[in-house]
């Protein structure tokens, strides 16, 4: 496996950057988590344009452009020689001292890890579907970290996680700090009612999923409709169908939560044309290496 940092590819146990970087130090970056299929990779634009949102918001110089970027991002899948990838892009604030300024951090890493898969889920839980429970965590307060910035501090998503973990659930809904349904812990999530789509709008403490915005092109094309709306746990309670959208995930089933079987107790037929679509668009789109 060939890592890229600063434009130079380096084998796994070679592949370092500093311990003073803030990266590490205080989660002080961005990332994004990509994929490709077919030796293409998919949406590769849409999260270029997502981590420079992010980097934007929180003062970070990349170092690339973005067009340099979707470069170093091919050339690596290109050269580890993948078929079907997971891509991790991260940019870090660089190395500083033992105090918080960014403004003293220079030599900003960019780097490019990829391996051939991701399973978030075990393959069972795509026939079956999860379970999930909501979790004490809130999501972070968009006036305070934005979820909408893809950081590389994820603690507010891993406390959640583990709350899920001790209850003995696959995975963890998130409320906004209103009470209302956010996201999951890597997830966006969406509730299917009388043959309507709803998602939590992303100035309610979501992230805007790359995902999340191919399963409403998908509805759109398909018109069934789609809202982005505010929606309570009641209303997932009660919903037809449930499913949890994201680039590692990509779409799977939820027929659980917090105890309450979801429609039938088994992945709905809304949800299954939507698994069959998703899979042909990320066959048929993408940018290719
Ligand atoms: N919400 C959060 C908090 C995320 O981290 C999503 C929604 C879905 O967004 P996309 O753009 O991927 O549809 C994410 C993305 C991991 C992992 O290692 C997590 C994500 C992406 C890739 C890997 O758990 N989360």
């Amino acid at each position: 496996m060939k890592i890229y940092i600063n434009g130079k590819f380096y084998e796994k146990e070679n592949a370092k950057i500093s311990v003073f970087d803030h990266g590490l130090l205080y989660g002080d970056g961005v990332f994004e988590g990509i994929r490709s299929y077919n030796r293409r990779v998919f949406k590769l634009k849409e999260h270029i344009d997502r981590l420079f949102e992010s980097s934007q918001s929180i003062m970070l110089k990349v170092i690339l452009t973005k067009e340099q970027l979707i470069k170093a991002v091919l050339q690596t899948a290109k050269i580890n020689k993948l078929d079907n990838a997971y891509i991790r892009l991260i940019v870090t604030r660089g190395e500083g001292d033992l105090g918080l300024d960014p403004y003293k951090c220079y030599k900003g890493a960019t780097i490019i890890i990829i391996v051939d898969k991701i399973a978030l889920y075990p393959e069972r839980l795509y026939r079956e579907g999860l379970s999930i429970v909501t979790v004490p965590t809130v999501r972070n307060l968009p006036e305070a970290l934005n979820p909408q910035i893809k950081s590389l501090n994820y603690l507010n998503n891993i406390l959640a996680k583990i709350e899920a973990i001790n209850c003995g659930s696959d995975e963890a809904i998130m409320l906004d700090s209103l009470g209302y349904v956010a996201e999951c812990t890597g997830d966006n999530i969406f509730v299917v009612k009388s043959g309507h789509f709803y998602t939590p709008p992303q100035c309610m403490g979501t992230l805007r999923g790359i995902t999340r915005d191919s399963v409403l092109e998908i509805a759109r094309k398909n018109k069934i409709p789609a809202h982005e709306h505010v929606i309570t746990r009641h209303e997932v309670y009660i919903s037809d169908e449930c499913f949890l959208t994201g680039t590692a995930a990509e779409i799977i089933p939820v027929v659980k939560v917090d105890g309450r079987v979801i429609g039938r107790g088994k992945p709905g037929k809304l949800t299954l044309v939507l698994m069959k679509k998703f899979k042909q668009l990320t066959r048929k789109e993408g940018i290719k290496y």
